[in-house]
This record gives structure tokens, C-alpha cells and sequence, in this order.
């Protein structure tokens, strides 16, 4: 069993600690809101957060704002430093924040350390950029001139993250947004506060022991409300947003009033297309860890199977069988393949979207339920469940974060492209086949219009290496590594004379 109240004590998380509210700087309002955590693994509750009021994140924001006049003139690669140092302090708290994330989020274990991982990752990814934030020498039109192009910090960044990835999201943007010199206010999901609290605590340790401004790095627990303030706040120069569309919509439409910048993450509602000529043996593990994974929670989870007639119904068997050999249970057991969903609405909106799907039209091969009895006393341990649909389903076009599969038919490559890219969403993609033109007209213009776009791998688990994201409803932000890091700077084109003359561009004459 899981001693949760050792492992928040070594993460230095107390029980009820009013500073979580915002970090390290300062306590919420006397007596103001708390927020339940309660842990979808077993139902318990665990602790109780105060959440940040209006004053309280206006205060925040200011010691931000003054954390970012010292952090900005920090030499970059000396900001990586102190980020490589997270990274290090994030090595030793690994086990213990890993089972933290499993127990408060209930991902598996595996899943959780492997979020960790993720974190330690981009650590050192930002580490080495922060020696590589280069910009352009361009060539000027103009004689004894000289341009070239630098990127500066942009002030403090606003990251609201989801619940699925409560702290790899929120590293991705920090360990970047850090070493590019911005300091960061974090809004997490309201439903996985702890996780929240231990990375602050981790982070803040290693500020303090720099004597660096707090302020660098700052957390304001709360709801939707604080959500709104953040989008709405003239002084967040950039929000990094990871979360349903519906709330995407409202983020960007807010900042977008003020012509402030934004990176979104929104949903998925990723295919896997398994050809004539896929290595069935590989196609298996990786549809049913795509679905399954995470309780089919994560943005990239594997939700549709587009697969030729030929080899349909010989992988839906074997699809099938597998589904019958998966464990549902305790995911901090490492015997079990899948945990709970994030809370009884999560399972709410599973049960709905199977209704929709029967309504409409589905056959399911595998039924879902909601387990009960021994082990299963949260009410949040669902059966991922597999059903025969007809791709223009509303259902099928739309994301459900649970583990429900849908299997379609195709014939024709090009059919099973325009099925998997009419959707509204453009997160993640997978093609399954080991024929060269096959795999190269899905990687095509033509092909694939997703953000990620994968052969002979799952939609899912993607590494931070690459630039993170996806098109049309999933918002077309990204995040992590390749050269996303540029949206978190502001570019500077800079023209210099050095000559005796003032030719204009273009030619221009102007005579004095
Ligand atoms: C998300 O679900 O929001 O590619 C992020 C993956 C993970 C990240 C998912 N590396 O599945």
C-alpha cells in the first residue's frame, strides 16, 4: 500500500498548507475556499487546498512581475542552470512524485514515473537550449548596414494544464518559458492540486537556494474563475493553455481581445488506420495501450481503429481477445493494466457517450460497465469498452476522455485518410503498414492533417524531443521541444549603420 501522507511529507507537502494557494509567496484570504482532493484510486480524501481568491492572484501576479526585472537580465545559459538543478531535484523526488500523480490522478504507476520522466526530460532539453536561442544575421539591401534578429523574453506566462498530465504539461511550458527568462504563474486543473503543490514546493527549494526571486515560479490554486482572470490579465503576456476545446475557445477568444498571445492544446480524437500490409503483432499492443492507457484519457488516445476490410475481422478478434486479458483495478498495483477515470462526472460522461453511441447506431463488441465491489469502492472503475460505428456518428466526431474504441472499414487509403481527418479535431495520427507508398501518402499534404502523424507506432506517447500539438479544434499551439520555444520570446529585428551615409530602403530618395 501506498503511505501517501510519507510520501507528500518528503515532497514537502503538508496536509493543509493555506500557501499552496499561491505558491510560496503568500496565503490565500483568511478563511477564504478550500478545495476537496479526493483521490480516485480508493475515494479518499486526501487533503484540502485553499483556493487563491481575486486579491490573492492580483498579489501573485505583481511578484511576478517583479521576479521577471531580475530573471530577464540572467544570463540564458545561466537560467538553464537553475533549470538543469530542477531536473536533478526532479531525479531524486522521482518515485515519490510519480505515486503521487498515480494516486491523486489514478494513472498506473508505470505512467506516472513516466510523467516524471518526462518533466527530468524536457529539463535537460531547456538546459542545452538555453545555449542555443539563436536568431538570424540577415543580409541588409542597404551598404555599411548590418541586420540581424534576436529573441527576448516576453514577461510572465499564465499555464492553465489539465488533470491528465497534472505536471509534465506544466514542465514542458515552465523549463522553456524559464530558460527563454519569463517567470510563470500555474493555474492547474482543480482536480489534481497536490501534484500541483509538490512540483512549487520542489521548484521553490531550488530558487531559495539560489537567492532568486520566488516570484519565477508561481501557483494559483483554483477553478474556472481564476482561469478567466488570467486570460483577461493585460499583464500575462503569453497563456499556455492544455484543455477541452470548449474551454480553449473561451481562453483564446479572451486573450485574443487583447491582442495578448496564446498557446493551445485542446482536444484530440486520434485514428489509428491499420492497412492491408500492417505487422498485425505490433498494430495490437499499440491500439490497445492507445485506448486503454491512462483509461483512454490523454489528448493523443488512441479513439478510432480505420482498418481494411482485409484483415478487419481477423484484428478485431485478436482486438478482442486482448480486451478480455486487460486488469482493471488499483494503479499503483503494477498487475493492473488500466485505472480509474478522474472523477464519478468523468464516468458520467462515458455512460452518456455509450448511450449516444447505442442511439446512434453502434455495435458494441465489447460492453462497458461501471465496476463495483471489492477494490472498486471510488465508483471511477470503468471497462474500456469497443464498438462498430459509421464515421459520421456525432458521437464518433466527438472527443470523450474515456476508454471507449470505435472500429470503422475501409477499402480505399485515400477513404480511410478522409474519414480519420474529418473530424474537428487534429491532435495525433497513426498509419499501421509496412508498404513505403502507403506510409508516405499518409505523411503527405495529402495524407494526415494532424499535428503528429506516426508510422508503425500508437498515437500516443509522444516524446518531448519533438514540437507538441495539433490543428483546427485542438487549437494549433505547440509545446515542448523542435523550436517551439520561439512563441515563448519576442523576435527583434535589428538594423544597424555603421556607415557615414543614411541610404533609406527601397531606394528612397529624400533630400534635405
Ligand atoms: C496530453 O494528453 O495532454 O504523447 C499530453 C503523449 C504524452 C503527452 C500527452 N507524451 O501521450
Amino acid at each position: 500500500t501506498t503511505d501517501i501522507a510519507a510520501i507528500l511529507g518528503r515532497l514537502a507537502v503538508a496536509p493543509i498548507n493555506p500557501a499552496w494557494s499561491t505558491g510560496n509567496i503568500s496565503g490565500p484570504s483568511e478563511g477564504g475556499p478550500l478545495i476537496a482532493c479526493f483521490s480516485p484510486v480508493d475515494g479518499a480524501h486526501i487533503a484540502a487546498v485553499g483556493e487563491a481568491s481575486a486579491a490573492d492572484y492580483h498579489a501573485v501576479v505583481a511578484k511576478a512581475t517583479e521576479a521577471f526585472a531580475t530573471w530577464r537580465e540572467v544570463p540564458a545559459p545561466r537560467r538553464g542552470e537553475i533549470v538543469r538543478q530542477f531536473g536533478e531535484a526532479l531525479r531524486r523526488h522521482k518515485d515519490d512524485l510519480g505515486a503521487l500523480v498515480s494516486y491523486e490522478m489514478g494513472k498506473s504507476l508505470q505512467e506516472g514515473l513516466g510523467e516524471v520522466q518526462e518533466m527530468i526530460d524536457i529539463c535537460d532539453f531547456a538546459t542545452g537550449l538555453s545555449r542555443q536561442l539563436y536568431g538570424l544575421t540577415i543580409a541588409s539591401e542597404r551598404p555599411g548596414h548590418r541586420m540581424y534578429e534576436q529573441w527576448h523574453p516576453l514577461g510572465v506566462v499564465g499555464i492553465i494544464s489539465a488533470f491528465n498530465f497534472p505536471v509534465a504539461v506544466w514542465s514542458w511550458n515552465a523549463a522553456i518559458a524559464w530558460v527563454c527568462g519569463n517567470v510563470c504563474v500555474w493555474k492547474p486543473s482543480e482536480k489534481t492540486p497536490l501534484s500541483a503543490a509538490a512540483c512549487q514546493a520542489i521548484i521553490a527549494g531550488v530558487l531559495a537556494r539560489h537567492g532568486l526571486p520566488e516570484g519565477i515560479s508561481c501557483l494559483v490554486q483554483g477553478g474556472r474563475a481564476l482561469g478567466e482572470l488570467l486570460a483577461g490579465d493585460p499583464r500575462i503576456a503569453l497563456v499556455s493553455a492544455t484543455g477541452s476545446t470548449r474551454m480553449g475557445k473561451a481562453v483564446a477568444a479572451a486573450v485574443a481581445a487583447r491582442l495578448g498571445k496564446s498557446i493551445l492544446e485542446l482536444g484530440g480524437n486520434n485514428a489509428m488506420i491499420i492497412t492491408a500490409h500492417a505487422d498485425l503483432d505490433i498494430a495490437l499492443p499499440a491500439a490497445v495501450f492507445g485506448a486503454v492507457g491512462t483509461a483512454g484519457q490523454r489528448c493523443t488516445s488512441t479513439r478510432r481503429l480505420i482498418i481494411h476490410a482485409s484483415v478487419y475481422d481477423a484484428f478485431k478478434a485478436r482486438l478482442v481477445r486482448a480486451y478480455g486479458q486487460l486488469r482493471i483495478g488499483n494503479p499503483l498495483d503494477e498487475a493492473n493494466h488500466v485505472g480509474p477515470l478522474i472523477d464519478r462526472a468523468a464516468v458520467g460522461s462515458y455512460l452518456a457517450a455509450i448511450a449516444a453511441c447505442e442511439e446512434q447506431g453502434g455495435h458494441f463488441l465489447v460492453k462497458g460497465e461501471v465496476l463495483s465491489g471489492e477494490g472498486y469502492a471510488s465508483g471511477c472503475y470503468v471497462r474500456p469498452c469497443i464498438a462498430e460505428v459509421s464515421p459520421d456518428m456525432p458521437i464518433v466526431q466527438a472527443e470523450t476522455f474515456a476508454p471507449i474504441l470505435y472500429l470503422m472499414k475501409y477499402e480505399i487509403l485515400d477513404e480511410a485518410i478522409r474519414i480519420q481527418n474529418e473530424v474537428p479535431q487534429g491532435l495525433s495520427s497513426a498509419i499501421m503498414t509496412l508498404n513505403l507508398r502507403e506510409a508516405e501518402r499518409f505523411l503527405s499534404a495529402g495524407g494526415s492533417d494532424c499535428g503528429i502523424a506516426n508510422v508503425n507506432i500508437g498515437t500516443s506517447g509522444a516524446e518531448i524531443g519533438g514540437a507538441f500539438g495539433g490543428e483546427k479544434e485542438t487549437g494549433g499551439g505547440r509545446e515542448s521541444g523542435s523550436d517551439a520555444w520561439k512563441a515563448y520570446m519576442r523576435r527583434q529585428t535589428n538594423t544597424i549603420n555603421y556607415s557615414d551615409k543614411l541610404p533609406l530602403a527601397q531606394g528612397i530618395k529624400f533630400n534635405l
